[in-house]
C-alpha cells in the first residue's frame, strides 16, 4: 500500500548494502541493516496495538536505534513524537497526555519515573538505550526483518512536534507526510545533495533541524552520515576530513572557531556548512570565512513550517540574511496591525505559505486559527524585511521567545514557575546576549513586601520543574518592573539594562 513518506525516504534503499551511518566507534551501518532493524521495531509497535494515526512518543538518546524508531513509526503508519532528552518528568507528562500517545519509548533509567505518565493515558511503556538495550530492542530480537508498510496518504500526519507557546502551554505542531517530503526534496536539490555526500550529523534528533532537515535530506539523496551522539569538538574535528557537509546551530560554529585545530586544512574536504535555528552573527560568518575559506550558508525555518528561505548554494551567500524563499514557498512581509502586505524594504511580520507549512496545532483550533490564516499564510512571529536583492533579513521577533544554543525557551513557562515561589511577587524573564549560546535566560524578580527570596532557592525551584536549558543563568532583584502606560512589562527596557551581563569580559555562563 502507498505510504508516500516511507516510499520517498526509506523504500528506495531497501536491501542497499551501502553505508548509511558511520558511527563514533569506527563502525558503519548499511542501509539494508538499518531498514531491517526499523522493520523489526515496526513489528514491536504493531504488537503493542499501534495502528495508522497513533502517536509514538520517544524520549531517547541519539543512536542508530533511535533513528530506526522514526523509520519504524513511519512504516507502521503512526505519528512520530520526539521529545527533548532534557525534559523533566513533569514536562513530559503534558506531551504524553495531550497527544494521547499509544506508546512511550524512554531510556531504561527513566522508566520507573515515567511509568505513571504512560499509565495515566494507557500508553505502553517501552525502553531503548543507546547501546542496543531496552525492552523495545529485546522485543525486536527474532522479529522479521521486513514489514508490510502501512498505507497512508500524503495529507496524513507524520509527526507531532511540540513547541512552547507565549501562554506557557505547549502546542503540538501537526506535520503531514507531504510537508516533510516537499521540504526534504526541495532542500536536497537546493543544497546539491547527492549519494556521494557524507553529512556530519552532531545535532539532536528530537527537533526539525536534526531529524527532518539533516536526516531526511540525506535519505532523499541516498548519502550517508557521520552520526555523532552530540556536538563534541574533538569528534567533529576527527570526522571533518571524511565528511562533505555539516549542519549546525550558530553555537557549533562559534565553538569550532574557538578551536585552534579548526583550520582551513581541517575543513578542506567539506563542500558545505549550513547554519540555522538561531541568528548567525555577521562577525561569525566573517571569521569563519577568514579561517576556512567557506561561506556558511544560512537558512531560516520553524517547527511549524520546516525550512522557508535559504541563501543560495551558487550565488552570493550574504551574512546577516537568510536568503530568498525556497522554491514553492511564499514569504510576505505584512503590517502587524492590518495584515496588509508592506512594500519591499519595510520591516513587518514574516508570513509564510507553501507545501512546507503545517496542518495546524493538535486539538487547538483557536490557536490554529490565530496563527494560520484561512489563506494558508502562517504568522511566524518573526519580524523581517526583504533587501533590494530579495534576500530576507530577520530583524527581531514579535513573540516573546528566547533562543539559547538553538533551543526555544518561552519566558512565560519560567515566569509561571518563579511567580509561585515563596516571597516572589512577580517576575520577568528575558534573553540577553551570551557568547556561547547566542542568548541566555535571565530572570528579574520583584519580592513581596518584607520578603527576601534567595537566588539559590529560586534556581533550585526551577531545576526541579524545568529542563536545564530553560533554567535562568542569573536571577536579579528589583523594586519594580518597568511598565508601559497599558501596564505591560517593558522587556525591551530590561534587555537594554541587563544586556551586558554576559559580555565576554564578564561572562560567567
Ligand atoms: C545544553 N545546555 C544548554 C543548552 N544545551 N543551556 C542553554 N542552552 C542550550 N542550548 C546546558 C546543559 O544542560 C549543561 O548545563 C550545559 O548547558 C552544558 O551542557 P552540555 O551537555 O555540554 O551541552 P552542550 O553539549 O554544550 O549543548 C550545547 C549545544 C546543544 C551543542 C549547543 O544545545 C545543541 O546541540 N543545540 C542544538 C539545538 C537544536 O538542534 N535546535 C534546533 C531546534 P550545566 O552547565 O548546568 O551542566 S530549532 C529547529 O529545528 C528549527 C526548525 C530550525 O530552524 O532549525
Ligand atoms: P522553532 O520553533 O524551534 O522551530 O524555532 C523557530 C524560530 O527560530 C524561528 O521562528 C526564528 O525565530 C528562529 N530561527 C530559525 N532559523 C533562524 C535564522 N537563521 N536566523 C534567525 N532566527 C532563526
Amino acid at each position: 500500500m502507498p505510504n508516500p513518506l516511507f516510499d520517498t525516504l526509506f523504500a528506495p534503499h531497501m536491501g542497499r548494502d551501502t553505508p548509511f551511518l558511520h558511527l563514533a566507534d569506527g563502525s558503519t551501518l548499511s542501509y539494508a541493516t538499518f531498514l531491517a532493524r526499523a522493520a523489526q521495531f515496526a513489528h514491536v509497535l504493531a504488537a503493542e496495538g499501534v495502528v495508522a494515526g497513533d502517536r509514538v512518543a520517544a524520549q531517547i538518546a541519539k543512536s542508530p536505534d533511535a533513528l530506526a524508531l522514526f523509520a519504524a513509526t513511519v512504516q507502521a503508519g503512526a505519528v512520530f513524537l520526539p521529545l527533548n532528552t532534557a525534559y523533566t518528568v513533569g514536562e513530559l507528562g503534558y506531551f504524553v497526555e495531550n497527544s494521547r500517545a499509544k506508546v512511550l519509548v524512554c531510556d531504561p533509567a527513566n522508566a520507573p519515573a515515567l511509568a505513571p505518565v504512560a499509565g495515566a493515558v494507557g500508553a505502553a511503556l517501552l525502553t531503548l538505550d543507546d547501546t542496543g538495550g531496552g525492552s523495545l530492542a529485546a522485543a525486536a530480537i527474532g522479529a522479521a526483518p521486513s514489514f508490510d508498510t502501512a498505507g497512508r496518504n500524503a495529507g496524513d500526519l507524520a509527526a507531532l512536534l511540540y513547541t512552547s507557546g507565549t501562554t506557557g502551554r505547549s502546542k503540538g505542531a501537526m506535520l503531514t507526510q507531504s510537508n516533510l517530503i516537499s521540504n526534504a526534496q526541495v532542500l536536497a536539490k537546493a543544497w546539491r545533495f547527492t549519494a556521494d555526500d557524507v553529512l556530519l550529523h552532531a545535532l539532536p534528533i528530537f527537533h526539525t533541524h536534526g531529524l527532518f532537515v539533516a536526516t531526511n535530506i540525506t535519505l532523499v539523496a541516498g548519502g550517508s552520515m557521520f552520526f555523532l551522539p552530540k556536538f563534541d569538538p574533538d569528534a567533529v574535528l576527527a570526522a571533518l576530513p571524511r565528511a562533505t557537509a555539516m549542519m549546525g546551530v550558530p553555537t557549533f560554529y562559534t565553538r569550532l572557531l574557538g578551536e585552534p585545530r579548526f583550520t582551513r586544512e581541517a575543513a578542506e574536504h567539506m563542500r558545505l556548512f549550513v547554519s540555522g535555528s538561531a541568528p548567525l552573527l555577521e562577525e561569525t560568518h566573517r571569521q569563519f570565512e577568514a579561517r576556512t575559506g567557506h561561506r556558511i550558508l544560512e537558512r531560516y525555518g520553524m517547527t511549524e513550517t520546516n525550512m522557508n528561505t535559504s541563501n543560495p548554494y551558487e550565488g552570493a551567500r550574504r551574512a546577516g540574511t537568510v536568503g530568498p524563499p525556497l522554491p514553492g514557498v511564499e514569504v510576505k512581509i505584512t503590517d502587524p496591525e492590518t495584515g496588509a502586505a508592506l512594500p519591499r524594504g519595510e520591516v513587518g511580520q514574516i508570513e509564510v505559505r507553501g507545501p512546507n507549512v503545517f496542518a495546524g496545532y493538535w486539538e487547538m483550533p483557536e490557536k490554529t486559527a490565530a496563527e494560520l490564516r484561512e489563506s494558508g499564510f502562517f504568522l511566524t512571529g518573526d519580524l523581517g524585511r526583504f533587501d533590494g536583492e530579495g534576500y530576507l533579513q530577520i530583524v527581531g521577533r514579535s513573540k516573546d521567545l528566547i533562543i539559547s544554543g538553538g533551543y526555544n525557551i518561552y519566558p512565560k513557562e519560567i515566569e509561571l514557575v518563579l511567580d509561585t515561589q515563596p516571597g516572589v511577587l512577580e517576575s520577568a524573564v528575558i534573553g540577553v546576549p551570551h557568547p556561547d549560546f547566542g542568548e541566555t535566560v535571565v530572570a528579574v524578580i520583584v519580592a513581596k513586601a518584607g520578603a527576601a527570596p534567595e537566588e539559590q532557592a529560586l534556581l533550585s525551584a526551577c531545576s526541579g520543574a524545568l529542563a536545564r536549558f530553560k533554567q535562568p543563568r542569573k536571577i536579579l532583584f528589583t523594586d519594580a518592573l518597568p511598565r508601559n502606560t497599558m501596564g505591560k512589562v517593558q522587556k525591551n527596557a530590561l534587555r537594554a539594562e541587563h544586556g551586558g551581563l554576559f559580555a565576554p569580559d564578564q561572562a560567567t555562563k
